[in-house]
């Protein structure tokens, strides 16, 4: 991919805002690969100081998940970043084509060191110490911790229970979910977020009580696949490199793969401008196997999403800053020795 000087310019010349964004990243990080770009992206904007990521939270049953976060992190510069484990009895194990591989290839001490704790109480333990209606949650797998944390009780952290600290501390859910208007697959698959804990997905759109914008996959994050330049990088160096090579060598989807979990970190981190459209009139509606579908009746005025860029025309533009996001070096600088 050529990038024009001038672009370029301008994805580096990107304003970084005055204090930086509180952003807590829930990721199932195991079937599918975008989730890797996107902990990859907010790792480089917590360097260029947008972003200051307080923990990732972990929503599948996948063991190597934790393990294959950790050593991401590690890579960037952030190996103690507190990661959280699945909360609750609910949630599905997914198989994974790459997260075993990038957690046995690349530093990490997820067992052998990190606190062994529960997402919903590691999110109550971090949304009481911060200021009111301060933090950004990003979605970009099941929302079964998203659940429990609506479910929790008042505990050594808070007098609050789960809705009323949500309520008082985020100020922004960016949920990556489904597709839109609707999405009416008649199979019982447990795909795009919302069908593989549909219980959590109906509690957590029925009962969030702060802005809450919903992300669409399907043809909207096929249109900026990312993918074919970062499998250019040494797989022995970057952990993107190896989790891209791994899913494209075994899944054989070929060589570029959408960005879903992508947008839903752009959008949380810099906005809809100039990029995306917005709708906000209207609802998200779940079933019971975890289909939605967007109504304009009601219009729950905390719910809105994007599934459409204002012009198709800028995926590709939109796909190469995403790329370029996800090969940009550590500022922590690479592996020592290392290039
Ligand atoms: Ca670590
Ligand atoms: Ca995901």
């Amino acid at each position: 991919m050529k990038y024009p000087v001038l672009f370029l310019f301008c994805l580096l010349a990107w304003r970084t805002a005055a204090v930086p964004l509180p952003v807590i990243f829930d990721t199932d990080m195991d079937s599918d690969v975008d989730d890797v770009a996107a902990l990859a992206q907010l790792h480089v904007m917590a360097d260029r100081g947008e972003v200051e990521l307080l923990a990732v939270m972990v929503s599948g049953r996948n063991e190597w998940s934790a393990p294959c976060i950790d050593a991401i992190n590690t890579f960037y510069g952030r190996p103690d970043l507190p990661i959280g484990l699945i909360s609750g009895d609910r949630g599905i194990r997914q198989h994974s084509n790459y997260a075993r591989q990038v957690a046995e290839a690349f530093p990490q001490d997820f067992r052998a060191k990190h606190e062994q704790i529960e997402s919903a109480v590691l999110y109550r333990r971090l949304l009481a110490a911060r200021p009111e209606r301060s933090v950004v949650i990003v979605s970009v797998g099941d929302m079964t911790n998203l659940a429990a944390l609506l479910d929790s009780k008042p505990d050594a952290h808070s007098p609050f229970d789960g809705g009323a600290l949500v309520a008082a501390k985020v100020a922004h859910y960016v949920c990556m979910g489904s597709r839109y208007p609707a999405e009416t697959d008649p199979g019982n698959g447990k795909w795009g977020n919302f069908r593989t804990d549909p219980v959590s997905t109906r509690e957590v759109v029925e009962r969030w009580p702060t802005m809450l914008t919903f992300t669409g996959g399907g043809a909207f994050a096929d249109s900026m696949a990312i993918g074919r330049e970062i499998a250019k990088l040494d797989p022995k160096v970057w952990p993107v490199s190896l989790a891209y090579r791994s899913y494209f060598g075994e899944s054989k989807v070929g060589s570029v793969r959408h960005t879903a979990d992508s947008i839903a970190v752009l959008v949380a981190v810099r906005g809809f401008a100039p990029w995306f459209k917005v709708v906000d009139r209207g609802s998200n509606h779940i079933d019971e196997i975890g289909r939605n579908a967007w109504r304009e009746e009601p219009d729950v005025p905390n719910q809105r999403y994007t599934s459409e860029l204002n012009n198709p025309g800028d995926a590709r533009k939109v796909a190469a800053l995403l790329e370029l996001l996800a090969m940009t070096p550590p500022k922590s600088g690479l592996p020592a020795g290392q290039k």
